[in-house]
């Protein structure tokens, strides 16, 4: 007899729930000319369903939130600290933790520590924040990501995988002592969640081992990429998350995270570290722009909340419900023909504008636009992830023209349903029914670092 297809569903119940608020077209056209056309400076009252990002974003367990009650709020010292440093040293293996107030802030104490004027951190592409603080130090970051990654409709199983030869070219060209740390990411945000594959990062191990250069890992969601090489690496069918992770950070010397996205916290990251002398300069450093070694800008609850997450993050269950649910939004809007990348990613979805609005062109930045439009159909808010994100090359002056011009729906963690994805997949399939009716954009105020969170825009005539 064949067996019937069987459904999962959440590991979780709801006990406690947030009222959304639906808005007019009008009252939307209104915020949106208020937000000069970008999500980012949206008021949360005016959003329906909020895929803007999955950073803070997330529901808090009852376990985390009898944690914040338990928060041993003493300036040195907090109990709630050694909790912290014990869950990381065991769920990422590494020796040393420093507490941060979210991602950024361990990427400013790393890049501070280990960076010279002069110096290039080859990455599997950017991330806006981390290339923002490796440059703020001096350095120059080099893309080292396989081309596939590139690519949007490349189906390659491991599009963050790092190019060995790109790397190699990097270091014969200006010297190993000129290349503090390769910086890899799992998953890599930009390229659409995609993750890299514990065969590239063996490999990166042993090349900078042989070179004497570390390997600092963007752990911030590296469960999510154990979950994809549990998927589908050769060899990895059997072993668990935990098992995985701590494999995947056994590569490299440290990792920056923000605990905002995997550890399932509203604040707060750490840096870790295997090296004493880099954790003395980085505990050092770390009074100085966030606050003592042991609380790191955080309150003690928050450090409680987020070691709690750290043993759920890396449940099964969990992992394959929060992927699960990204997957079917992405699978659903690939069968109305929606260009979306592929393979789908960890966190979010993301539309390919350029496909979506081939009328737009990419200085008048149609992944902007798409947001918008999204936005003013439905409420949804999503976020632009194309030429506005990638900003200006530092020493040129010009806008960094990236190939991916994205849009992200990104999934908060335990938050939205199976008929808030419905809601999201009948939106966007709307306006990409309607898509030559969608204007390009003019940017009329620019800031000057990471421009994507507050630069305005206007639409352009048709
Ligand atoms: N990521 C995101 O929405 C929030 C800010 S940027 C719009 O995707 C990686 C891979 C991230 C990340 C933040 C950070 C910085 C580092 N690495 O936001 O400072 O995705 O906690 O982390 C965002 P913090």
């Amino acid at each position: 007899m064949a067996t019937r297809e069987r459904s999962w569903a959440e590991p979780y119940k709801i006990k406690m729930v947030e009222p959304l608020r639906m808005t007019t077209r009008e009252e939307r056209e209104r915020a949106l000319v208020d937000a000069g056309f970008n999500t980012f400076l949206l008021r949360s009252q005016d959003v329906y369903i909020d895929l803007l990002t999955d950073s803070g974003t997330s529901a808090m367990s009852d376990r985390q939130w009898a944690g914040m009650m338990l928060g041993d709020e003493a300036y040195a010292g907090s109990a709630n600290f050694y909790h912290l440093e014990a869950a990381v040293q065991r769920a990422y293996g590494y020796r040393y933790v420093v507490p941060t107030h979210q991602g950024r802030g361990a990427e400013n104490i790393l890049s501070k520590c280990m960076i010279q004027p002069g110096d290039y951190v080859p990455g599997n592409m950017y991330f806006t924040t981390t290339r923002a603080h490796q440059e703020l130090a001096g350095a120059t970051f080099v893309d080292i990501i396989i081309d596939e990654a590139h690519d949007p409709s490349s189906p390659h199983p491991f599009k963050g995988d790092v190019d060995m030869a790109k790397l190699d070219a990097l270091v014969e060209r200006v010297g190993p002592k000129r290349v503090p740390y390769v910086s890899v990411a799992a998953t890599v945000n930009m390229a659409g969640g995609q993750p890299i594959s514990m065969r590239s990062l063996r490999e990166v191990a042993s090349y900078c081992r042989a070179k004497g250069i570390k390997v600092i890992l963007d752990a911030t969601r590296a469960v999510e990429n154990a979950w994809f090489i549990k998927q589908r690496e050769a060899g990895y069918e059997r072993k668990s998350i935990a098992e995985i992770l701590l494999e995947t950070c056994s590569y490299t010397d440290g990792c920056t995270m923000s605990g905002k996205k995997d550890l399932l916290v509203n604040i707060g990251g750490f840096l870790a570290l295997n090296d004493k002398d880099l954790y003395d300069r980085a505990s050092n450093l770390v009074v100085l722009y966030e606050g003592l070694h042991t609380y790191g800008g955080l309150a003690g609850r928050d450090m409680e909340a987020m070691a709690i997450g750290i043993h759920e993050a890396i449940q099964e269950d969990h992992i394959r419900a929060r992927i699960g649910q990204v997957e079917y939004v992405g699978e659903r809007l690939a069968r109305e023909g929606i260009p979306i990348v592929k393979p789908i990613g960890g966190h979010a979805v993301f539309l390919d504008a350029r496909a979506f609005l081939p009328h737009i062109p990419q200085t008048s930045f149609p992944a902007q636009a798409l947001a918008a439009e999204l936005y003013l159909d439905s409420g949804i808010r999503s976020m632009e992830r194309g030429i506005v994100s990638a900003g200006r090359d530092q020493k040129t002056g010009e806008n960094h023209l990236p190939k991916l011009e994205l849009v992200r729906l990104t999934f908060p963690r335990r938050v939205y349903t199976q008929a808030h994805c419905d809601v999201v997949v009948e939106s966007v399939a709307e306006v990409f029914a309607n898509r030559e009716r969608v204007r390009g954009l003019k940017m009329v105020y620019e800031p000057a670092v990471l421009r994507f969170f507050q630069a305005r825009f206007e639409p352009l005539p048709l």
